[in-house]
């Protein structure tokens, strides 16, 4: 891929840079996004529609399998080459922030630093009740585990449809994209909110916007740059270029 002139130069002399990425990020490392279709069991189901407090609270135990099969799935599988050039991209700028829509930890794994979860992270839980948070927990088979302190039921500590973002990862966000001289959107279809609405913060600042995902998305018409294709492929190339 090349890269206009225009965009390395004014990357060289940046200081401040944010990234949002978003499921399309991690779909090389053999993760679905959340347009793809599930596979198997979860094939008669959208995401979407698990992925809410109604859902959990119709069906515990068919929401927490369903984070289970994903959490699972997240540990076997690797961080792929987009990740690892973010991470090395990060170490370029003084001030670079990843926001992430994703909840894999995949960026973490990749080396990523300052790692912003809008949408928290499927390795943790939490509990529904006394909001007590925990990495590790005995597994009891199908049934959802009950929390250590109260007893109530555990819960991914994801953010899900209709529930607010964790305030102080949402301010950090909105911070970093009104601050930066170039904003990165990355593998997301920009139709999830209010994630979807930091590249235009950043534009209204007078931020350059590079967009790199597999398909145009409602972002696109106000990108600066657009770099159609797979994020593994063109962050490797775009890191090289920023040598
Ligand atoms: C909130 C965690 C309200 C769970 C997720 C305003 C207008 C309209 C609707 C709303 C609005 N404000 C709020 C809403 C409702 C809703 C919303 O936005 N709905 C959408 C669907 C219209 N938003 C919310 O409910 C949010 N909460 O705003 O609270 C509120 C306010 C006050 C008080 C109370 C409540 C919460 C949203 C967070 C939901 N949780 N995830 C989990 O993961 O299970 S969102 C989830 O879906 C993901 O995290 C991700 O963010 C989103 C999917 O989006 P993407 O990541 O973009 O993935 P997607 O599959 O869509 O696209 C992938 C892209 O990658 C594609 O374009 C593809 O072409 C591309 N691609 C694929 N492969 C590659 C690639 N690109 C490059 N390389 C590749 N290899
Ligand atoms: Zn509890």
């Amino acid at each position: 891929m090349d890269f206009p002139t225009e965009l390395i130069s004014y990357l060289h002399a940046a200081t401040r840079v944010a990234v949002l990425t978003g499921a399309g990020v991690s779909q090389e490392s053999g993760l679905r996004t959340f347009r793809d279709a599930q596979e198997g069991l979860w094939a008669q189901y959208r995401p979407e529609d698990l992925a809410t407090p109604e859902a959990f609270d119709r069906n515990p135990r068919l929401v927490w399998e369903f984070y289970a099969m994903r959490r699972l799935k997240a540990g076997e599988v690797l961080p792929n080459a987009g990740h690892i050039a973010l991470a090395e991209i990060e170490n370029r700028f003084p001030a670079f922030t990843l926001i992430t829509q994703n909840v894999d930890g995949l960026h973490q794994r990749a080396g990523s630093q300052s790692v912003i979860e809008l949408h928290g992270n499927i390795t943790r839980a939490r509990c529904s009740k006394c909001d007590f948070f925990l990495e590790k927990w005995a597994d009891s088979g199908d049934d959802v585990p009950p929390c250590p302190h109260c007893g109530g039921l555990l819960r991914p500590d994801v953010v899900w449809f209709g529930e607010t973002l964790p305030a102080q990862a949402l301010s950090a966000a909105i911070e970093a994209a009104r601050h930066c001289q170039a904003f990165f959107s990355i593998g997301t279809s920009g139709l999830v909110q209010p994630a979807a609405s930091l590249a235009f913060a950043a534009k209204e600042r007078g931020a350059v916007i590079v967009e790199i995902n597999a398909e145009p998305t409602p972002l696109t018409p106000s990108a600066d740059f657009f770099f159609q294709g797979s994020s593994g492929k063109i962050l490797p190339q775009l890191s090289r270029a920023l040598n």
